[in-house]
């Protein structure tokens, strides 16, 4: 594992400030690939069913979403000082988890649509997004490929088909990140092997951002109380009280039990702290 310096990280953040992308080889120990690797898996075998229906699992790729509410593993996962420092260095020290899910792409499957994650006509960048590999990243197994200098060029448009001559693969070996803005456009590749091309997908944004994920009602009580104070502040789980989840646009089914207990409890203690 590569021990970053601090002139390294202000390298990749200019890098990402300037062409909108980086990649950073071995910042994540064999161990922590391996460990990460056996986690997800099962994840994934879990969840084969539920993936088909809710289409987190189809011919382009298979996704495992909120991995931190799974397992303490990926919760450590965003702790990585290196990244941590990065992140910080970008979006501000008290910038957040947004959303941490696992991805592969799937074998024999289809190409993704180059696409945006975070589009907008903002002039700051507000999340970064950073592809965990945890396998070697090549050009047949369809590693991530961007488009150079493509943030904030193209606001809410959804169709860049016509990019495709000017996104560049990046393949790099396991253990790296592929860092980019969020507003940068990019895709997975095609996957031409028999095998996945497993990652996590960790986006940090800026603490006033409306998080992708509301990881205070993903866990449960019992779970969520026992967060570290760290914790509680990486996964935003004091920031936004609301009952939108932004990934799906449905508002949470407040009768299932413990909910409007809970969502109540949130914004009294928001909004009404001290009365
Ligand atoms: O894992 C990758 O190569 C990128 C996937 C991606 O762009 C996405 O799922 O939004």
């Amino acid at each position: 594992m590569n021990v970053v310096s601090k002139q390294d990280l202000r390298t990749h953040a200019d890098a990402i400030a300037g062409r909108g992308y980086t990649v950073m080889p071995a910042v994540l120990s064999p161990a922590q690939v391996k460990n990460a690797k056996v986690a997800l898996k099962k994840i994934f075998a879990r969840e084969k069913a539920i993936g088909s229906e809710e289409n987190w699992a189809n011919p382009q790729y298979q996704i495992s979403l909120c991995l931190p509410a799974k397992d303490k593993l990926f919760r450590d996962l965003c702790f990585v000082p290196e990244i941590l420092e990065l992140a910080r260095m970008i979006l501000g020290q008290d910038c957040v988890v947004t959303s941490m899910n696992g991805f592969t792409t799937k074998p024999r499957g289809l190409k993704q649509p180059l696409h945006c994650d975070f589009p907008g006509e903002r002039q700051l960048i507000t999340s970064i997004l950073l592809v965990m590999c945890l396998d070697d990243f090549t050009s047949e197994n369809g590693c991530t490929r961007v488009v150079p200098d493509s943030q904030r060029k193209y606001g809410l448009e959804k169709n860049f088909e016509h990019l495709e001559s000017e996104a560049v693969e990046l393949e790099a070996p396991s253990g790296s990140l592929i860092v980019y803005d969020g507003d940068l456009i990019h895709g997975a590749g095609l996957n031409q092997t028999n095998d996945l091309r497993l990652a996590l997908h960790l986006v940090y944004s800026r603490s006033w951002v409306r998080p992708q994920w509301d990881f205070a009602l993903s866990m449960r009580k019992g779970q969520r109380d026992r967060l570290t104070d760290a914790e509680r502040a990486m996964f935003g789980i004091d920031l936004h009280p609301y009952i939108l989840d932004s990934y799906s646009a449905r508002p949470f089914d407040l009768s299932k039990p413990g909910r409007l207990g809970y969502y109540i409890k949130r914004v009294r203690s928001k909004f009404f702290s001290g009365l």
